[in-house]
């Protein structure tokens, strides 16, 4: 079995002064790895589900940069719900969680930066196989 390490949501500090808000994500530092790639997911159809995966490598860390969506995490073991709806919180998503990302509002952006570049082989998109590799 691989290994599995714990999804987590972590606060990004804001930076506020008379004019607003600035907060600011760096590698190694907030984000536990180096940053490989970046893309946002945006103008999601009501009623749509995204994901469905997990992966082998690829950490990630979301932000909903404006608006809100919910992340389903299912480890194999047990599932939970995360609640995205400021962008002062960031989940950092183990490669072990099975994830799907549902309720967006309309104007949600959800921001992704991924420790690997873009890898098809690298998800596991059938449950059953995600089950195999993390166990339950
Ligand atoms: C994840 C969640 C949070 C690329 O060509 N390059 C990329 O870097 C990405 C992320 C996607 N694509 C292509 C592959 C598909 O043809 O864009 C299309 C949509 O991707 P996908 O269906 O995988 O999107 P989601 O929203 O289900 O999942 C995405 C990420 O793929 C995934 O790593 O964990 O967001």
């Amino acid at each position: 079995m691989e290994t599995k390490n714990e999804s987590r949501l972590i606060c990004v500090e804001q930076k506020g002064d008379e004019r607003g808000l600035l907060s600011v994500i760096e590698e190694n530092k907030i984000v536990p790895f180096e940053i490989k790639r970046v893309f946002y997911i945006y103008k999601t159809l009501p009623d749509i589900r995204r994901g469905y995966h997990a992966h082998y490598k690829t950490r990630q860390a979301l932000i909903c940069v404006a608006g809100n969506c919910k992340i389903l995490l299912d480890n194999a073991v047990s599932k939970r719900t995360v609640l995205l709806d400021s962008p002062d919180k960031m989940l950092i998503l183990e490669p072990n969680d099975w994830h799907e990302m549902y309720d967006f509002s309309p104007n949600c952006v959800l921001l992704v930066l991924a420790s690997h570049l873009y890898d098809a082989e690298d998800y596991i998109r059938d449950y059953e196989k995600f089950k195999e590799v993390y166990g339950g």
